[in-house]
């Protein structure tokens, strides 16, 4: 985008006394934020407008949650003027820095919704027509305090600032009908800009609204009191973004605000295809879609119905669904993968759930195995089983995840149908988790290398040869973010942190088979050991976590609790506080994580072999030159793939070993042959630790006693966990090891979601 600072001031200036009657110099910050993301909306709109009137056949990415995190810079940087604009604000003696207030848009959990946001960003990057559609929460994910140790949620006001990136299109709005009322769906559209290319792709998201303002006159016909009932309800759809992640919630509403979302994408994709005069059994020629897990896969059914209320027969609108659609798994727990009530579902929506049913008897009729090949059982409607029926793919996020799924989930499913299953790995964009976030290091790379890598990332591997003459340059830039990271946990958290700390990050969403609990152990496993005198020159180290739990999971909230009290006993104790600190921050977020991860010194990913599916801060990790101290699970078996497995620190059981180990666990002897460890979990018990809830005793029974103690072998894996990051620790700060950081970074390539939206397109969208 071309950049004239004067006329961007004056841009600036007439939309201020346009939308707040100030001007520059009375314009407050919410004023001037708003201002200068619409000055800078109005200059790419034809570049926009041009996009959404292309011919070309795109893809639509269906999915409940798109993890934007704040727009204004990304969107600065991506149309080359984030420079521009600070030095146009800082002559007028404005400091763009100032917008770090505004919200995120955090309409996502964790690792799935903020995929998605990767992917969008790049595939305008790379020119590839997605558009992603998805749901305008009211609220975000919830924002996170922590009070005497223990998680509490607030409401997340994410428009508090106002959303300017983002337009009203009330063209475009549809009628949502369910059995018991009929909503308006109203869309919004953000700009999606690549980067530095001039294309804009568009993220849609519906707002549910009450059907009145839409049609007063039907309105002044029916019953005021079936009306009041419709207005209260409309509304509440898109109320809150559900907080769950990894795990399932039969909530009616949560069907609601599945369905209203791909009926309204559905019905304006259709309406615009209509107006082109094609016909639409050739729907898949123009479009496909891609259903980011069960969450839209009721899209596949409302198609069906769609298809044959405008004159197709049902196997006609079969073809198109399996010529159109495609679904991602990104969990092979079971407790995530949706399944709804069938009652339930064809109260709610009758004409839909016959469709299920007719996908359920053209499956019957193949003629497979009805005990293995089911959609609807036991009046439980499979949603997984629905898309892998009709999709025509169905890919796994990982290679090791896939695999999973080909031989375990969905065993019958791949041995009937091999062809559908694809393996695409997922990607970060290098764009928000590089360039934005850790500008020194970009400029000390773009140095060595130049900026290709920018857009084709895999050119990081001409690093390796400069690796030797980077490294001070590269200790330098490390040791001030976590100088600027140990300044804001300061500011936020009230936990001072050295940068001479070593920096020890694991930051997710906070769920058992992730295990913060192994991590959290280690910390007292250190401290007592410290104490005792057993432990010697313990390298001084700040363990850092950021997590939330969903305001229902129980123990996640008792592992909270516990991290917290064991910050609070480590961090209190001058014996050891040249050692080491612990800091829980609050309210982990996409800005956070900008911060976080290019200050880190390790990247914990430990979860048990074969339950991460990929996970994706482990890439953003390795990107910024961090080291792995990982299990094989997920994304790190490539990565060490990629970077080797000698430059990353692995331990633990593998995929392979855990069903066999789980046969004769017996969580006690191993504690009882390890007497630190001992000491480390009975704090959980023995009153070292404050617990007024009785949260920690139930956290304690969970790890030793029940049917399945222990359910995710965190203290099977404790000993190698010590054993391999206690060598890290020690190996912290020489050369050897910095040339590991580097090496990882230089040989992140393959990690870049410009790769994985390009394998998409390529392997499964066809475009
Ligand atoms: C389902 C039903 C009802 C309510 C909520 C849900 C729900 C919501 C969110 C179920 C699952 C999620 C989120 C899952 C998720 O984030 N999975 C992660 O996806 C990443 C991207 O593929 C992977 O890297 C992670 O390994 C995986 O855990």
């Amino acid at each position: 985008m071309q950049f004239d600072a004067k006329q961007f001031l004056a841009d600036v200036e007439r939309v201020l006394h346009a939308d707040y009657a100030c001007d520059l110099k009375s314009a407050g910050r919410r004023e001037l934020y708003n201002a200068v993301s619409k000055a800078v909306m109005e200059e790419t709109f034809d570049d926009w407008n041009r996009a959404r009137r292309s011919a070309r056949r795109r893809c639509g990415y269906f999915s409940a949650e798109f993890l934007m995190g704040r727009a204004i810079y990304s969107n600065l940087l991506n149309l080359g003027i984030l420079e521009d604009v600070g030095a146009a604000l800082k002559g007028v003696g404005e400091d763009i820095m100032q917008f770090e207030e505004v919200e995120d848009a955090a309409l996502g959990n964790g690792g799935l919704g903020r995929l998605a946001a990767c992917y969008l960003e790049s595939a305008a990057s790379r020119n590839i027509a997605l558009d992603g559609y998805g749901i305008r929460y009211r609220y975000g994910l919830f924002r996170q305090t922590f009070q005497d140790g223990f998680q509490h949620e607030e409401g997340d006001d994410w428009l508090k600032w106002g959303d300017p990136w983002s337009v009203r299109v009330d063209r475009d709005a549809v009628l949502v009908k369910f059995a018991d009322l009929t909503v308006r769906a109203v869309p919004y559209d953000m700009p999606i800009f690549g980067y530095r290319n001039g294309v804009v792709n568009t993220l849609r998201l519906w707002q549910a609204e009450p059907v009145q303002a839409f049609d007063f006159a039907s309105f002044n016909e029916m019953h005021g009191e079936v009306k009041a009932t419709e207005n209260f309800n409309a509304t509440k759809i898109t109320d809150v973004l559900y907080p769950n992640d990894n795990t399932m919630v039969g909530k009616i509403l949560r069907l609601r605000q599945q369905y209203f979302m791909v009926s309204a994408s559905l019905q304006d994709i259709i309406a615009k295809f209509k107006a082109t005069g094609k016909d639409l059994r050739t729907l898949p020629e123009k479009w496909c879609f891609q259903l980011n897990d069960t969450h839209p896969v009721i899209a596949i059914p409302e198609l069906l119905r769609l298809l044959q209320a405008e004159g197709l027969t049902f196997d006609e609108a079969f073809a198109v669904c399996a010529g159109c659609f495609n679904f991602t798994n990104h969990t092979i727990m079971a407790e995530a993968l949706e399944k709804w009530d069938a009652l339930a579902l064809s109260d709610l929506l009758p004409e839909v759930y016959e469709q299920i049913v007719a996908c359920q008897q053209r499956l019957q009729g193949e003629g497979l195995n009805p005990d293995q090949f089911y959609i609807v059982r036991d009046n439980v409607v499979h949603m997984a089983n629905l898309a892998i029926y009709v999709c025509a793919h169905v890919n796994g996020v990982a290679q090791i995840h896939t695999n999973i799924l080909k031989t375990q989930t969905f065993k019958n499913w791949y041995e009937q149908y091999p062809d559908k299953f694809v393996n695409i790995t997922n990607g970060i964009t290098p764009r928000r988790w590089l360039l934005l976030n850790n500008p020194e290091m970009a400029r000390l790379i773009d140095g060595k290398i130049g900026d290709g890598w920018h857009t084709k990332l895999p050119e990081l591997k001409k690093l390796l040869p400069h690796i030797g003459e980077m490294l001070p340059d590269f200790v330098r830039i490390k040791q001030q973010n976590k100088q600027n990271l140990a300044e804001y946990i300061a500011g936020h958290e009230g936990v001072q942190l050295s940068p001479d700390f070593i920096f020890d990050v694991q930051v997710k969403r906070l769920h058992e088979y992730k295990r913060q609990m192994l991590n959290a152990l280690s910390v007292l496993w250190y401290y007592f050991g410290i104490k005792d005198g057993e432990i010697k020159d313990f390298p001084p180290t700040a363990f850092i976590f950021g997590a939330k739990a969903a305001p229902g999971y129980y123990m996640a909230k008792a592992v909270i609790k516990f991290i917290n009290e064991v910050a609070k006993l480590v961090n209190s104790d001058p014996a050891v506080s040249d050692r080491m600190k612990v800091v829980f921050v609050q309210n982990y977020n996409v800005s956070y994580a900008e911060k976080i991860v290019c200050a880190a010194d390790i990247s914990e990913q430990i979860s048990l072999a074969g339950m991460e599916a990929s996970g994706t801060s482990n890439m953003k990790f390795m990107l910024n030159g961090t080291v792995t101290l990982g299990t094989m699970d997920g994304a790190n078996v490539e990565i060490c793939e990629e970077a080797g497995r000698e430059n990353n620190y692995i331990f633990g059981a593998t995929v392979e070993e855990v069903a066999a180990i789980k046969q004769y666990y017996c969580p006690r002897e191993i504690v009882e042959q390890n007497p630190r460890l001992k000491r480390a979990l009975e704090t959980l018990v023995d009153g070292t630790l404050s617990d007024g809830s009785g949260m920690l005793k139930k956290l304690y029974e969970s790890m030793t006693a029940g049917y399945e103690p222990d359910r995710y072998l965190v203290l099977y894996d404790f000993a190698d966990y010590i054993r391999v990051k206690t060598q890290l620790l020690y190996d912290y700060g020489t050369e050897e090891f910095n040339r590991k950081c580097l090496v990882n970074m230089a040989n992140v390539g393959k990690f870049s979601a410009d790769r994985s939206v390009s394998d998409y397109a390529k392997n499964i969208w066809k475009l």
